[in-house]
C-alpha cells in the first residue's frame, strides 16, 4: 500500500483544498492529512475560523482523506514520515523546495496550487461585502 502524507490548516474548506487532497490521494492508496493544531496556527500567524476538532471532523468526511493527525511543530515531518511508513510527501507548490530534506525518507511532490482562491481571500471578500453589512 502506497501511503501519502500532506500538511495544512484546512480552514474554511474550499475547492483549492479539495483539488490538493484529491491529487495527493491519487498519488497512492492512502492519504494521511497532518492538520495544524490551533496552537501551531498561532506559530504560522494564522487564526482559523474553525477549531482543530471541527476542521478534523470536516476533513475526515472527505472521501480522499483516510486519516487525520495533528501538526504541533515545524520539526515533526521527518518523524511523521518514518512513523507512518510514508512513501510520498505532497504539498502545494507555494511550498516548493521547502521540504526537500524529506527526500532522504520519501518521494517529495509539489502540486500546483488552485489559482484564484484562498481562505484569506474568502475572509477579505466577506468582510468587504456590502450585502452582508447590517442594514
Ligand atoms: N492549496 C492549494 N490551492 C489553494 C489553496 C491551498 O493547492 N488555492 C493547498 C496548499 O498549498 C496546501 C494545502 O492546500 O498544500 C492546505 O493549505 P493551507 O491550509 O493554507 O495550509 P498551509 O498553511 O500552507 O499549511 O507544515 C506545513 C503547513 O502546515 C502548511
Amino acid at each position: 500500500m502506497k501511503k501519502v502524507i500532506t500538511y495544512g490548516t484546512y480552514d474554511l474548506l474550499h475547492v483549492g483544498h479539495i483539488n490538493l487532497l484529491r491529487r495527493a490521494r491519487e498519488l497512492g492508496d492512502y492519504l494521511v492529512v497532518v492538520l495544524s493544531s490551533d496552537e501551531f496556527n498561532l506559530l504560522k500567524n494564522k487564526t482559523a475560523y474553525h477549531s482543530y476538532e471541527d476542521r478534523k471532523t470536516i476533513l475526515e468526511s472527505i472521501k480522499y482523506v483516510d486519516e487525520v493527525i495533528p501538526e504541533f511543530t515545524w520539526e515533526q515531518k521527518t518523524k511523521d514520515v518514518i512513523d507512518n511508513d510514508i512513501d510520498i510527501f505532497a504539498m502545494g507548490d507555494d511550498w516548493k523546495g521547502k521540504f526537500d530534506f524529506l527526500k532522504e525518507y520519501c518521494q517529495v511532490v509539489y502540486l500546483a496550487r488552485t489559482e484564484g482562491i484562498s481562505t484569506t481571500q474568502i475572509k477579505e471578500e466577506l468582510k468587504n461585502d456590502d450585502r452582508l453589512k447590517s442594514k
